[in-house]
Formats: C-alpha cells, sequence, structure tokens
C-alpha cells in the first residue's frame, strides 16, 4: 500500500483515540467564534470526503480528465455544512464515508494513480497528487484536533506549569 492510502487509512482510528480523550461537551468548545471545534473539524472532514476525495476521485477513475467542482471551505462553513451539534455522530460519519471511499479506492490500479482531472485553480493534476494532497490535509485536521485538545483538556490543569507552554488551537 502507498504512504497516501497507508495515512488516509490510519486517520480514522487516530480521530477515534483523539476525540475519546475529550468529553462530550468539549467536542463542541470553540477556541474563538471565528474557529472551529472538533464537532466542525469532523463535519469538515466528512464534507471534503464526500465532496472531494468522493466525488474528484471517484470521477478521475471513471472519466477522462473530468473537470472538479469548485470548493470553498469558508463558504461551506457559511451555508451551515460543519455545523457544531454532535462530535460523536460527526466522528462516526467521517469514519463511515472514509471507509466507503476507501473500499472502492484500494481496487483502483497502479496505472490509475496517473489519471488526469482538472483543477479549476491549478488545471491539470494526476490522480497521485490528490491523494498525496488527501494524506497531507488529513494530518493538517489531526494537528488541529491535537490543539484544541491542548487548550480545552490540560491546559487549565497544568497551572504555573503554563510558563513552559502556549496554546495556538
Ligand atoms: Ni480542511
Amino acid at each position: 500500500m502507498t504512504a497516501e492510502l497507508t495515512c488516509l487509512r490510519a486517520t480514522s482510528d487516530i480521530l477515534r483515540s483523539l476525540v475519546e480523550v475529550a468529553a462530550r461537551e468539549q467536542l463542541l468548545w470553540k477556541p474563538a467564534d471565528d474557529r472551529w471545534s472538533i464537532c466542525e473539524v469532523l463535519n469538515h472532514l466528512t464534507d471534503v470526503e464526500k465532496l472531494n476525495l468522493g466525488h474528484r476521485v471517484r470521477h478521475m477513475l471513471e472519466e477522462e480528465r473530468p473537470h472538479f467542482e469548485d470548493y470553498d471551505p469558508g463558504l461551506r462553513y457559511r451555508d451551515g455544512a460543519y455545523k457544531n451539534d454532535d462530535g460523536l455522530r460527526a466522528l462516526e460519519a467521517f469514519c463511515e464515508t472514509r471507509e466507503a471511499s476507501l473500499s472502492w479506492l484500494e481496487r483502483a490500479e497502479p496505472a490509475d494513480w496517473e489519471r488526469r482531472g482538472l483543477h479549476p485553480d491549478v488545471g491539470e493534476v494526476r490522480l497521485s497528487q490528490v491523494l498525496n494532497l488527501r494524506a497531507f490535509h488529513d494530518l493538517s485536521h489531526i494537528g488541529q484536533v491535537s490543539e484544541i485538545l491542548k487548550a480545552v483538556c490540560f491546559w487549565d490543569g497544568m497551572g504555573s506549569l503554563q510558563k513552559y507552554y502556549s496554546v495556538d488551537a
């Protein structure tokens, strides 16, 4: 299995373990009005999974050089696609959606990694580039979830030992 697929496969278990650290209401905590909660991050990942990994990659496997739809996370957030209501349900929705993507992605042949699509901003891209981006994106949001957990679960309890660190959620 390639590094991209190994990473994409690991993400659900990593997120499950991280989410377990927090109490249910902490999954809804926002570091600031304009920053996302863990629940919103999880809903963002599911939305991206459906519209980007699911939609774009599937079209690349089934069509010649498909045009990708534009995807604007800020717009999706404002449209309410990342609602902040139930972190555990959001986690399960992501894990199910990722599992479905992997089940057909892992059936693709190595030659399929060279298939092309047309990105609305950067133009022609290969499937392997999209998968590298998806793995990179997973790790970015795993880092974001870790930062939120540091702030919401452990920062207050550190007391005077806070002097050695800062939080960046
Ligand atoms: Ni993102």
